[in-house]
């Protein structure tokens, strides 16, 4: 039987080792769908709710496996649905490819049903690759070049497939002219350090006697490296939000995160240090970095396109973090002064006692910080750990302890509320033996979260290890935008944007077949954690939390800002002014940015 060019298209994923596609059918990508019926669902079709949910689980799947996440949709609206998720892959560096369908050949131009002009939609997010396939012999080439080209630029392809192309009769191109046959498969280098940059990179990082280490996702494949020159330079380290498991927070010289979600030890170790040594990191907020003339600075980045931003650095390295620290390694005297490194670790130690006070200080019902504490001490040392847009990625970033290895990761750099339960799809999908736990508020739920958990629902028996945590913030509260109104705007809550209404996310949950707890006693925690770090099968944990405990700026002290929430809630003014002014001069002092 002839193969058709959907056919193909399925072949040829399979033999780039592609095993799952994310994605929502649609009478655009018809062809491919009946050809994925033919081929038994090899690769995988695993079925989103929604669009973009298809795209969030690629991504996942890519952040957490280091492979091309793929997701599929239909032509016109299914294809607009995918650019959230595309934009969260652009914007933190991971490889997913697009394939979408496209109203047939004969119908183009003539606006038609469902008609969009995809390459021109596409053109921003997936700018460095997207491409229509028009006839069969095409294919190959376009198909081959949209996963290489992403991998190669840590970046969302997209290829778009008329569906009437779909059905196609496949024909392979030709040794002819104007033919572009293609091949699967690549072997990508380690890119080694320049001999020179290694040695320059090491007097200067000798010169130093205060050293501070920025560490991104870039170092994720050079710890061993990383904790080898952090203990030569007498360093401390401070980790990029997507960075958090790079390094065990229970080493002592690791200062947790860095920024707004920041941690005081980072800052102090960021406005104290004279040299600052920053790998595989594109981290944004320059305030947070060493003051411009006070620090000497080295950068270590796989990719030439973004070294040399964000400070102004002394030697740009382009190389893979884990070449470039082990050339590095020989080139380092080991810091015999170790009171910058005493220093730093009292920093780190003063900081996780305070977080432990915070987090046992009463709220009402529950302080959400202690949701995190309880975590920490049970985190399994192989568990996924995903946060979703809001308050938990406060706590996620400054409260929750990683070690072993423990891999996180939210929406970094877009941002964008709604990845927590399809990133955590997507992990178990990449790796089904390791626990997933997600971090989720209230609003991510009711506008993804909710409906994501009927794919689990439908999946979840196929995953060797269940567990599955999806833990909700229930907190009827958009409640960081809502402080970050009242912190950088003087504003007090706006009830109707802000007030969420009351869901019953557990009755939900449990109606799936799901396990699910409600939590309204901070006593209940641990054994709420334990029950579901044990279950048979996916838990929701429904955590009724306090909206008035705020996701403070890293220096104020919760007991402060607990005091702001209350005189708040009292409506006390003259107090409230004070207060306002209190929160607004600390943000400020940190946040310059935010002063407009
Ligand atoms: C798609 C999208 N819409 C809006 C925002 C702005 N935003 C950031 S966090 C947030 C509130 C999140 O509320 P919720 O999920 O309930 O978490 P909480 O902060 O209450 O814990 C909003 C509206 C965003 N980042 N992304
Ligand atoms: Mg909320």
């Amino acid at each position: 039987m002839s193969q058709t060019v959907a056919d193909y298209l399925l072949e040829r994923l399979r033999e780039w080792g592609v095993e799952k596609v994310f994605g929502f059918p649609g009478d655009g990508i018809n062809g491919i769908l009946a050809a994925w019926g033919r081929a038994k669902n090899d690769p995988m079709f695993v079925q989103a709710r929604h669009e973009e949910m298809a795209a969030f689980e690629a991504v996942g799947y890519a952040k957490f496996t280091g492979r091309v996440g793929l997701c599929t949709a239909t032509s016109g609206p299914g294809a607009i649905h995918l650019l959230n998720g595309l934009y969260d892959a652009k914007l933190d560096h991971v490889p997913v490819v697009a394939i979408v369908g496209q109203t047939s050949r004969s119908a183009m131009g003539g606006s038609y049903q469902q008609e969009v002009d995809l390459l021109s939609l596409f053109k921003d997010v997936a700018g460095e690759y997207v491409q229509m396939v028009t006839v069969p012999e095409q294919l190959p080439n376009v198909l081959d070049r949209a996963i290489r080209v992403a991998e190669a630029e840590r970046t969302p392809t997209a290829l778009i497939v008329p569906s009437d192309v779909q059905e196609l009769e496949y024909v392979a191109p030709g040794h002819a002219f104007k033919m572009a046959p293609s091949s699967t498969g690549t072997r990508w280098p380690s890119v080694s350090p320049d001999d020179a940059a290694v040695r320059e990179a090491a007097q200067l990082l000798n010169a130093g006697s205060k050293v501070a280490i920025l560490a991104g996702q870039g170092a994720r494949g050079a710890r061993d490296e990383l904790m080898q020159v952090a203990e030569l330079l007498g360093a401390g380290v401070a980790k990029a939000l997507l960075g958090k498991d790079v390094l065990s927070d229970e080493l002592p010289y690791v200062t947790g995160s860095i920024g707004l979600l920041g941690t005081r030890p980072s800052y102090d170790l960021m406005m104290g240090c004279d040299t600052l040594l920053t790998v595989g990191s594109n981290f944004p907020y320059t305030q947070f970095m060493p003051p411009l003339e006070a620090a000497r600075a080295v950068q270590i980045d796989i990719d030439g396109k973004y070294i040399g931003m964000r400070y102004p650095y002394d030697v740009n390295l382009v190389a893979d973090a884990r070449s470039a620290l082990r050339a590095l390694i020989p080139h380092l005297q080991r810091k015999s002064d170790r009171s910058w490194r005493d220093e730093v670790e009292k920093g780190v130690a003063r900081w996780w006692e305070t977080m432990e006070m915070e987090a046992m200080v009463e709220a009402d019902p529950i302080n959400p910080m202690l949701i995190f504490h309880e975590l920490s001490k049970r985190l399994p040392d192989d568990a996924i750990v995903v946060a979703d847009s809001g308050s938990s990625a406060n706590w996620y970033a400054r409260q929750l302890k990683f070690r072993g290895n423990v891999r996180g990761s939210l929406s970094g750099t877009l941002a964008t509320m709604g990845p927590g339960v399809p990133y955590g799809i997507g992990a178990k999908f990449g790796d089904p033996s390791r626990p997933a736990i997600v971090f989720a508020g209230d609003g991510s739920m009711q506008m993804n979260g909710m409906a994501e958990l009927i794919t689990v629902k439908r999946y979840w028996q196929q995953w060797s290890d269940p567990r599955y945590v999806v833990c909700v913030l229930h907190n009827d509260d958009l409640n960081q935008v809502t402080w970050e109104m009242r912190a950088m705007q003087g504003a007090p809550k706006f009830e109707e944007s802000q007030r969420l209404p009351d869901v019953d996310y557990a009755g939900f949950a449990r109606s799936l077949g799901l396990a699910a707890e409600y939590v309204d006693q901070p006593n209940q925690l641990g054994g709420a954690w334990d029950r579901a770090l044990a279950a048979d099968r996916p838990t929701l944990l429904d955590v009724r939390c306090d909206p008035d405990v705020p996701p403070v700026p890293p220096h104020a002290t919760f007991a402060e800002a607990k005091d702001t929430a209350q005189a708040l809630l009292k409506g006390d003014e003259d107090r409230w002014g004070v207060i306002k002014e209190g929160v607004k001069v600390k943000a400020q002092e940190l946040l310059p940015h935010h002063d407009s």
